[in-house]
């Protein structure tokens, strides 16, 4: 059962489109009878990890934790589908090492910062423009490129709908 399960993990700035491909990845895989489950951010920091911050430890905690979690549900023969910003390489290292390298597939979410600073869906940036939000990725805090993802995603380029077929040929030869 070594191989039948993995994490998908999603990095990319606020706003770049990691939750859209993830949520699609996950009806795809439903449809297709693969058990899933979804971890992000949002959820995540509400619960288990409310008592964390956006400070570079706390975005490693939160990120430590989570990968931990993760790793109980790969160990339990589940695809998991995680969407983090992810934003420094040491963590997403510390990541595939806590849940296996084998088990993992790492999507970087590629949308330029002025792109996701115009889609602004949350009116997150403006508010970290104007230093309403501390410590916002991208804008106030840093966001290191992956350099060798598993996969890249260019959102401007490339639809969801391709995103997610990229992946599960990716995910096709790891299960
Ligand atoms: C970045 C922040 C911040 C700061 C709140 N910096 O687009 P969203 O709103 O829904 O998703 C973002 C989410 C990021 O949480 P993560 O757990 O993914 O971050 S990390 O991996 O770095 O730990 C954003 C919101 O939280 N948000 N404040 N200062 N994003």
């Amino acid at each position: 059962n070594q191989h039948r399960s993995c994490l998908i993990w999603f990095t990319g700035l606020s706003g770049s489109g990691k939750s859209t491909i993830a949520n699609l990845l996950e009806k795809e895989l439903y449809q297709q009878h693969i058990h899933t489950y979804s971890l992000d951010g949002d959820n995540l920091r509400r619960g288990l990890n409310k008592d964390l911050t956006f400070s570079k430890e706390d975005r490693e905690e939160n990120l430590r934790r989570t990968a931990e979690v993760a790793k109980l549900f790969v160990d339990a023969g589940v695809v998991v589908i995680a969407a983090f910003i992810s934003p420094y390489t040491k963590i997403r290292e510390e990541i595939k090492n806590i849940v296996g390298s084998e088990h993992y597939i790492e999507v970087f979410v590629n949308t330029p910062l002025e792109v996701c600073e115009q889609r602004d869906v949350k009116g997150l940036y403006k508010k970290a423009r104007a230093g309403e939000i501390k410590n916002f990725t991208g804008i106030s805090a840093p966001f290191e490129n992956p350099t060798h993802p598993t996969i890249e995603i260019k959102t401007v380029e490339e639809s969801p709908q391709k995103a997610v077929a990229k992946i599960l040929e990716v995910l096709k030869s790891k299960l």
